[in-house]
């Protein structure tokens, strides 16, 4: 019917701008290959440019320097639960690749769900108390340790499992401070990976779940996750360890704390060889991504407001631009929310 035609109106679009991009020959037999067929299965190839070019219109991401060099895996032919569970370690280890970390995607078939937002977070994160209601549901309990791993919850075909991720799977970094000592003693540590689990590729009119991770930029860590007042709210714990006046707001302790914070992070992930950006180099990154792209004609997408970092914002240098969403082409999407 009508869906199906704009399905594969929007392969016919995918495929054009596929070997246009990359100087193909072929075109002609491959969208003949496709009408023929009624329906668009990507090949590997197109798969890893679709998924190199969703990560170019990720208007949200300030790290897409970085795009062209993005592995793909190809992992669609994997149709059993414990399948999917095993390459979603190997993705933790190729992606980690001993602190050196890469950008990694690990693309999977339409049956297969992966209910976890992120591969990796924690039971007591504010964030996440709807995934652990998930998991109770399935029977999973909380240790009500501080900072514990959740379990991945996979599913194929309507079957559900639940899987503990083994401490040898989750690299993690403690956090210290390079001058206060206290620091320390406040127990902080964040996982090296961000596992993006909850959105997926979509391109030429067809839909892959995914797991995709690149490197973290500090301010993700420090200026949000472990400060939002709604996360861990540690600022004022911080502020105690670096011993501020937090008695009055006019000390501006919850500043300095945060800045301290930030530095912490930076400082910790650097010493156990964590590769991790920080906010003034990735800006500046995106700045040259900006100018690739100019060169290349082509128009660069934006939300400023997620560009933009959550420390100092107006030291960076994309601070005075401005941008603009744009649409169509490979994206990632958010996936249906499958009640649990
Ligand atoms: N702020 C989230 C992660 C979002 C994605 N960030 C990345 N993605 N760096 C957090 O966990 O703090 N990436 O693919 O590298």
């Amino acid at each position: 019917g009508e869906d199906r035609a704009d399905a594969l109106h929007e392969a016919e679009e995918f495929l054009r701008a596929f070997h246009a991009e990359e100087g193909l020959p072929g075109l002609a037999g491959r969208l003949r290959e496709v009408a023929q067929a009624g329906a668009y299965w990507p090949t590997a190839a197109e798969l890893a440019y679709g998924a190199r070019v969703a990560w170019r219109h990720s208007a949200r991401c300030v790290g897409r320097l970085y795009w062209p060099s993005l592995e793909v895996r190809d992992l669609r032919g994997v149709r059993e639960l414990d399948g999917v569970y095993s390459q979603l370690l190997a993705h933790l280890r190729d992606a980690f690749h001993g602190g050196q970390v890469r950008a990694l995607i690990s693309v999977f078939g339409p049956e297969v769900r992966i209910h976890n937002p992120q591969l990796i977070r924690y039971a007591d994160d504010p964030l996440c108390a709807p995934f652990v209601e998930a998991l109770r549901r399935e029977g999973w309990r909380p240790s009500g340790e501080r900072f514990e791993v959740l379990p991945l919850l996979l599913e194929v075909r309507g079957e559900r499992r639940v899987y503990a991720l083994p401490r040898s799977a989750v690299q993690e970094v403690k956090l210290t401070h390079p001058e206060c000592a206290a620091f320390a003693g406040l127990g902080l540590r964040w996982h090296a990976l961000p596992v993006i689990s909850d959105l997926d590729l979509s391109l030429g009119g067809t839909r892959w779940p995914c797991a995709f991770s690149g490197w973290y930029v500090q301010t993700e860590i420090a200026a949000r996750n472990l400060a939002d007042p709604q996360r861990y709210d540690q600022l004022p714990a911080v502020a105690r360890a670096l011993g501020l006046d937090t008695s009055r707001e006019r000390t501006l302790w919850r500043d300095r704390a945060l800045v301290e914070l930030n530095v912490a992070v930076l400082h910790s992930f650097d010493a156990a060889g964590v590769k991790i950006a920080d906010h003034h180099s990735v800006t500046r990154h995106h700045l040259r991504f900006e100018e690739r792209e100019a060169r290349a004609g082509r128009a660069v997408r934006g939300q400023w407001s997620w560009l933009i970092p959550p420390l100092s914002p107006a030291t960076t240098p994309i601070w005075g631009r401005r941008y603009r969403a744009g649409k169509g082409g490979p994206t990632f999407a958010p996936r249906d929310p499958a009640p649990l």
